[in-house]
């Protein structure tokens, strides 16, 4: 795990490199958010399951970082202001607080634009390998996913929600990167139809169930969460189903499951 959080560090940086223009700040500001910190948790998913399915890591190493970029922006956004309103992101203050507000927010733009750059420049992939990753973060990112889940969660603020609905948000504000991150490994590797079924499902799981677990971690009593509205010991049950079922889905993938079990159990039974 450390050598892949190595590997995504490095290639940041590469794709990061400061650029001696009149806008080398929006580079510093990108550096500061991006290097240094972070689980890496959506780029080493896609690793493993390249590596599940047969293929070498390097061809997915640049669409992984893509990856961490639009998950970054969306922290760079949720922590402003007019959203959460964070001062700390990644043990640091976060971007809004150590550079002018609007600066981070064009700083979350540029992930957000960059991030569909480095995949169509990436000689590693086919035209038709580009189109079908850059279709599926638009829309694991996009209405029907992250930005859909964001907006979901800002409206039920104060309300009283269903489970069903709280599903949905987590399911699309968290969980869609998340079965981005495998659906990438699929794309990248060439999986078999039935192959991408199952690490879909294992995506799916191992989302809700790492939303959970942070709900669990950081219960507000004043929100809806699954710790609130299940109770502490049913939402860690079913963290343990969700987990359960997203390793029986590894066993259609023949291979060795090890590396991406491990990651499974390590995102569901963390501590903080
Ligand atoms: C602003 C468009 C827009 C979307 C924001 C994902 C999101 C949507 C906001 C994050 C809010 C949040 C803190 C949710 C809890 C679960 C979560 C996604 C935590 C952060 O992800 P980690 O734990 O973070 O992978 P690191 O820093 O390790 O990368």
């Amino acid at each position: 795990m450390k050598e892949l959080h190595t590997r995504i560090e490095e290639r940041l940086e590469e794709l990061l490199t400061e650029m001696d223009t009149p806008y080398v700040s929006l580079f510093q500001a990108a550096r500061y958010s991006i290097l240094g910190s972070g689980k890496r948790l959506r780029p080493i998913l896609t690793l493993l399951t390249v590596e599940l399915l047969g293929c070498k890591q390097e061809k997915a190493l640049s669409s992984a970082c893509a990856l961490e970029m639009i998950h970054t922006y969306s922290l760079i956004h949720d922590d402003l202001p007019s959203m959460d309103n964070d001062d700390l992101r990644r043990g640091k203050p976060s971007l809004h607080k150590a550079y002018p507000e609007g600066h981070a927010i064009l700083t979350g733009d540029f992930f957000l634009t960059y991030a569909f750059e480095v995949i169509a420049k990436d000689p590693h992939l086919t035209d038709k390998q580009k189109v079908e990753l850059i279709l599926i973060l638009a829309q694991k990112s996009g209405a029907h996913g992250m930005i859909g889940g964001q907006v979901m969660d800002i409206a039920s603020e104060g309300k009283k929600i269903t489970l069903s609905t709280l599903q949905q948000i987590h399911q699309n504000k968290t969980g869609a990167l998340i079965v981005a991150a495998v659906e990438f490994g699929s794309i990248i590797a060439e999986a078999s139809p039935e192959k991408r079924k199952a690490l879909r499902q294992f995506g799916e799981n191992i989302g809700l169930a790492f939303q959970i677990v942070d709900d669990i971690l950081d219960i507000d009593e004043g929100k809806p969460s699954y710790a609130t509205l299940l109770g502490i010991d049913q939402s860690k049950k079913m963290v343990e189903d969700l987990t359960c079922e997203a390793l029986e889905m590894l066993t259609f993938c023949g291979g060795n499951t090890t590396p991406l079990a491990n990651l499974a159990n390590i995102l569901t039974q963390r501590k903080s």
